[in-house]
């Protein structure tokens, strides 16, 4: 079995979510932040059978496509030592995905 934690962009997350869940996966989902643009996130828990890993892998990379923004320096965390009114290009969207080996799993 296997664990997997996807950082996904809150504006693709209902996507990822109604997915996942239509193929008959468990989703716990959590609201997190990022730590660079320190805007809202979500973390979605995914515990599945090894083989069905790919299948989830593949459903993300469908439903969260990357794009780039244009973000104020401001907007980011400790502003890259730029003035407030600069922006930078940012690449935003996707999926960053950890799959982690479980070692036991129990439902009480
Ligand atoms: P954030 O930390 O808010 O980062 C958002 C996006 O900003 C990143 O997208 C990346 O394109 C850019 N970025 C991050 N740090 C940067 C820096 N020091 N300089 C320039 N640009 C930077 P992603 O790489 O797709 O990451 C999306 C979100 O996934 C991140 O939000 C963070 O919450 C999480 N994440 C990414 N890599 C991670 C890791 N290795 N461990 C834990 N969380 C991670």
């Amino acid at each position: 079995m296997k664990l997997i934690i996807a950082i996904i962009n809150k504006d693709d997350s209902h996507e990822v979510q109604t997915a996942l869940t239509q193929e008959g996966y468990s989703v716990t989902k959590l609201a997190t932040q990022g730590g660079f643009l320190m805007a809202g996130n979500i973390t979605f828990i995914i515990g599945t059978e090894d083989d069905k890993v790919e299948k989830a892998l593949e459903i993300m990379k469908e439903n969260s496509k990357k794009r780039k923004e244009q973000i104020p320096a401001s907007a980011t965390f400790g502003g890259m030592g730029l003035a407030s009114a600069q922006t930078i290009e940012v690449i935003v969207g996707g999926a960053t995905v950890f799959v982690l080996d479980v070692e036991q799993f129990e439902k009480f």
